[in-house]
């Protein structure tokens, strides 16, 4: 999928997260001298690559304008590909897809996977590039009004299967292409608990998973402390916990704020899978 990095484990995403309001990390790498050195680190510490976004999509959020999304992430991705580092950029525009592609980034991470602009899958089919879908259903802003399901996992898997089928006929090489359930995404915790629970029917769909736990609500809600959820900055062995899981269950990466434990995990858990390969 991506040449120069490991075939053999889990791969480790970090995410760089350019943006004032994101639940995990927002306001913190704004400028973008100070997102490339949280970049580096997150390398440095065991991230194989680096997830850069502009845009928040926590739930309830605003959309921010395409000059706006450029001007965040475009100078991170160039500072952090003149270093060597491999770059996703998280974006559901295609233009922003596309001069990210121009500066360097090596994969598209499109958590409306595809539905949110029309132009998304052509431009990742012309450019040759690999391309996350998460299974999605609506903007953040309304995404909670839509987490009734008749069939979880199964129905999450159709309607994904949907968007990987509308990719493919728009021209993306179907090797290309990279899934993620979308924690969160649409979906309330417990929900989010039974799609790990069966992280084995995403794997069965023949895509390389993205699986992206790292820091969300509902690990706070597990975790609470009498009765307040958990801080987003102490998610983080949950968050490994949940890593070691996935790459268990067969995940091709997980999506991390914190790079060097997972980094550990994903060792672990290719160990212990060889013993029983
Ligand atoms: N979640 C967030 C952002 N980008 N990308 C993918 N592929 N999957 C996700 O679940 C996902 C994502 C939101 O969380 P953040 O604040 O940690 O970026």
């Amino acid at each position: 999928m991506l040449p120069g990095l490991a075939q053999d484990r889990c791969l480790v995403m970090g995410v760089v997260n350019v943006t004032p309001d994101s639940f995990s990390d927002g306001g913190k790498w704004l400028d973008a001298a100070t997102a490339v050195r949280h970049g580096l680190e997150l390398v440095a510490s065991g991230a194989d690559l680096v997830d850069v976004g502009g845009e928040s999509t926590r739930p309830g959020a605003l959309r921010i304008d395409e000059a706006e999304e450029l001007r965040r992430v475009l100078p991170v991705i160039s500072g952090l590909v003149a270093q060597g580092v491999a770059v996703s950029v998280d974006t559901m525009r295609a233009s922003v897809a596309e001069r990210s592609l121009a500066a360097g980034a090596a994969i598209v991470n499109d958590v409306s996977g595809g539905r949110a602009d029309p132009e998304m899958t052509a431009l990742a089919a012309r450019a040759g590039s690999p391309i996350v879908l998460m299974h999605w259903r609506e903007h953040s802003r309304t995404m909670q009004n839509h987490t009734h399901y008749d069939d979880l996992v199964a129905d999450i898997r159709a309607e994904l299967q949907v968007q990987v089928d509308a990719a493919v006929a728009a021209g993306v090489d179907p090797a290309r292409i990279i899934v993620d359930p979308g924690l969160g995404f649409s979906k309330t915790g417990a929900q989010n608990w039974t799609v790990l629970a069966h992280l084995d029917a995403f794997v069965a769909m023949g895509h390389p998973v993205l699986v992206a736990a790292s820091r969300k609500r509902f690990l706070g809600e597990l975790l609470r402390e009498d009765g307040e959820l958990r801080p987003t900055d102490r998610r983080d062995a949950a968050s490994t916990a949940v890593a070691t899981l996935a790459a268990a269950a067969g995940a091709w990466c997980v999506r991390v704020h914190e790079a060097s434990a997972a980094a550990d995990a994903v060792r672990v858990a290719a160990r212990l899978g060889k013993e029983t390969a």
